[in-house]
């Protein structure tokens, strides 16, 4: 009785769990069956001999799942149960990368009109594909009637000049877009802390460029540095295997070579070709530097040498050209620089840049490709042929369409896989901003402005970058592409809009399964609970987000459940506090941690004489209120900023209220641009009718906070802070004379 119950149960649970599905991307069209095949033996046949890489591919995924199950491939369909690759005409007009797939206990059939919609084919049929009990290999059954791609271009990117990755790592990136049907992977070759491709004709590019002696360990922020020689690069072998790599797996790669910015390994190497003449090293830190490529007829021959060599390894349309990021601080002031203005008519740095990128396109042009640039390339005016990848919002790409210029949308608030994917205070670090699993899910690479225009067609698709200067290891970078890579894909492929995110989650889980036997290092980031300040009848708290019913405790207190999506902060006793918050049913640990000030302002009406930056908006007033300091480095959530103004906080406790501490959250981080304060002048009311000075002495704590203290205490409810903002920046900072930043994150009371 008691296995007869077993049994029953694990039938359920597989029904459930069919029906959700597993693939991701979701196909077009499918049917999850709620039927298994078990494998003890099993062929793979292809009809036609352009799909013999697709079933050898298959064959080695099913001997990888199982070194008990015999695997036969050949041309001829043989014994059952056999998957049967085969090649079909069509008599009308299927889109690019099509398949359909059957499933049945004797055999099952991809059908394609080429190797590539079979490709995609066989990576569906991974994915329904286990390790069975026994040694055999489970199959479960689904259909799918149809299946393409909405978007042509889906891409990932790697930057290997930050940090250098080994071919055998490149290889395993490639699997990773293959595995999600990404057919693009921008692979970023050089910029200013490292050149990383043999060029036969400039040697000294990798002997010289490939190596720094030391690089950036921490954040920006802190400014700290190693003195570790670090570098590394692919020969031109190298490149041809990663080349063949991909193209077998449908991938095609795009090379970039960055001018004219960003150019300092090269320049390290050749100083020749800056305006100066250098020397120069090549980078350790971080940034934008000024010594660039000068547009000198023999930076244009160099320039053109390295591209030929690259073209001859890269077979693909595109080369990126980069274009991003260069400063005009140097030709501004070089004579070469201002002659060739002359010379060309042209105005500023901009027309000088874009003259730059024009010669280059036509070189590019005559060699029978198409170059593709960062959005920078549009000022000053774009090169006839252009294609842009838009990375400073979508504004560019929405320009660039729009001209009638093909485009990849990569936008930093949905594209960037650098940046946090999760609450930062318990995460690695990594460069700042956030961006969310969910957040790239609802990503849409057509602007609702370009939606059923002509100009929409010219959106090939997006891409997600992957920037290296907090990602040092292979490990790292799965960690920080991994699960974003799996919804961006599912966005480019199956479309934007179309997918529920707790459904995502549930196909998510059993893609995993893969990942866990590939030993993949994917983030487990996106099962935290997510928590956000807010209020709920007056009251400050955390609402709760999580796909699941929550618990939360308060420091090591016990543990309640979460009601309405809501935790109000306890008051019954102030200072730091830790609240925790997790799913009831807590397999995998899941545990969201945050420190939270409680104070007596929490909540308390805020005003402000002028509303903060769009850019820093925080949730107004409230934000200074709400118990949370800002993190470093900033993801700018918790922060309110101001460019320039000064600023008056006004503060009501609602009624008289005991207190003799008051500390005002604030930061001071030059390189940043942001500033403290100029200086603070405070004022309480009892009754909000008569001000007076409150002027207890002032201690700073750590560059991060004012605080003010009473010996005795006091009754108060009004407070008015008038922030006198720092001013122009002076001279030999960075941003100088620009107007600096003004950044709160909290007014605590006590
Ligand atoms: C900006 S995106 C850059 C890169 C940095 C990246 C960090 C782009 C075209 N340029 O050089 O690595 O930000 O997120």
């Amino acid at each position: 009785m008691r296995g007869y119950c077993f049994v029953a149960f694990l039938l359920m649970v597989l029904q459930i769990e069919a029906q959700q599905g597993f693939i991701i991307p979701q196909p077009q069209q499918v049917s999850y069956e709620n039927e298994q095949y078990d494998y003890t033996y099993a062929t793979v046949t292809f009809d036609d001999p352009s799909l013999k890489s697709e079933a050898r591919i298959l064959r080695e995924y099913l001997s990888s799942l199982s070194a008990n199950v015999p695997v036969e491939v050949g041309r001829a369909p043989q014994k059952t149960p056999a998957i049967r690759l085969s090649r079909i005409t069509a008599d009308t007009l299927l889109p690019d990368g099509w398949y359909s797939i059957r499933t049945s206990a004797s055999g099952s059939v991809i059908q394609a009109i080429d190797a590539r919609g079979a490709f995609y084919g066989v990576q569906s049929m991974m994915q329904q594909l286990k390790p069975g009990s026994n040694h055999s290999i489970v199959l479960h059954a689904f259909s799918i009637d149809e299946d393409y791609p909405r978007f042509q271009w889906r891409g990932m990117h790697l930057d290997v000049s930050r940090h250098f990755f080994p071919v055998e790592f490149i290889k395993r990136y490639i699997d990773l877009l293959a595995m999600h049907k990404m057919n693009t992977f921008h692979w970023h070759l050089t910029d200013d802390q490292g050149w990383r491709i043999e060029i036969k004709s400039f040697p000294k590019l990798t002997e010289v460029g490939a190596w720094r002696k030391g690089s950036m360990v921490g954040h920006y922020s802190e400014q700290r540095f190693d003195s570790l020689r670090y570098g590394g690069f692919y020969t031109q072998e190298d490149v041809k295997q990663v080349v063949a790599y991909a193209r077998e797996r449908h991938v095609t790669i795009v090379p970039e070579i960055e001018m004219p910015g960003h150019a300092k390994a090269a320049l390290a190497a050749y100083p020749e070709f800056s305006c100066t003449g250098g020397p120069f090293e090549v980078e350790r830190g971080w940034g934008v530097f000024d010594d660039v490529f000068c547009p000198t007829e023999n930076t244009f021959g160099f320039l053109q040498q390295v591209l030929d060599e690259v073209m001859l390894l890269f077979p693909g349309k595109y080369i990126h050209i980069g274009g991003d990021e260069c400063p005009k601080t140097r030709w501004e002031s070089c004579e070469k620089c201002k002659k060739r203005m002359q010379d060309e008519g042209l105005k500023d740095g901009h027309e000088l840049q874009s003259y730059f990128i024009q010669r280059i396109e036509r070189f590019v042009n005559s060699r029978d490709r198409q170059i593709i640039g960062w959005d920078e390339i549009l000022e000053g005016g774009l090169a006839p042929n252009a294609a842009v990848m838009s990375w400073r919002g979508t504004e560019g790409g929405i320009a660039a369409a729009s001209q009638n210029h093909p485009v990849v949308m990569s936008p930093g608030s949905h594209c960037y896989f650098d940046h946090y994917q999760a609450d930062p205070r318990q995460e690695p670090v990594a460069i700042g901003g956030l961006t969310t699993l969910e957040k790239v899910l609802q990503f849409d690479p057509v602007p609702e402005t370009l939606k059923g225009k002509p100009a929409e067609a010219f959106i090939l698709g997006a891409q997600g970058n992957v920037w290296t200067e907090y990602i040092n290891t292979p490990a790292d970078v799965e960690r920080m592409a991994l699960p974003r890579l799996s919804a961006l894909a599912e966005v480019l492929w199956t479309g934007p809009g179309e997918t529920d995110y707790s459904e995502f989650l549930g196909r998510l889980n059993s893609l995993r399964t893969h990942w866990d036997r590939m030993e993949l290092n994917y983030s487990r980031s996106y099962l935290r609970p997510e928590i956000s300040p807010d209020t709920l009848n007056g009251i400050a708290g955390f609402r709760v987000k999580a796909q699941q019913p929550c618990v939360f405790a308060w420091d090591r207190g016990e543990s309640r459940p979460v009601k309405l999506g809501f935790i109000p902060i306890s008051t019954e006793r102030l200072g730091e506090r830790v609240l925790q918050v997790w799913p009831e049913r807590n397999a995998e640990q899941a545990i969201s941690r945050t420190r939270v000030q409680v104070h007596k302002a929490l909540g308390k009406r805020v005003t402000l004489s002028v509303p903060p930056s769009e850019h820093y908006p925080g949730k107004g007033g409230f934000t200074l209120v709400d118990g949370l300091e800002g993190v470093l480095p900033r993801v700018n959530r918790e922060w309110l900023g101001w460019s320039g103004d000064d600023v008056t906080v006004e503060l009501d406790l609602g009624m008289a209220t005991e207190l003799n501490r008051v500390e005002l959250g604030l930061l001071h981080d030059p390189t940043n641009w942001i500033y403290a304060p100029d200086t603070v002048e405070i004022s309480s009311s009892v009754d909000g009718k008569i001000w007076t000075p409150w002027l207890p002495g002032r201690k700073s704590l750590e560059k991060r906070k004012w605080m003010y203290e009473t010996t005795t205490v006091q009754r108060l409810r009004y407070f008015r802070f008038a922030f006198k903002n720092a001013g122009v920046i002076p001279q030999g900072s960075p941003g100088a004379g620009k107007k600096s930043w003004l950044f709160l994150d909290e007014i605590a009371v006590y």
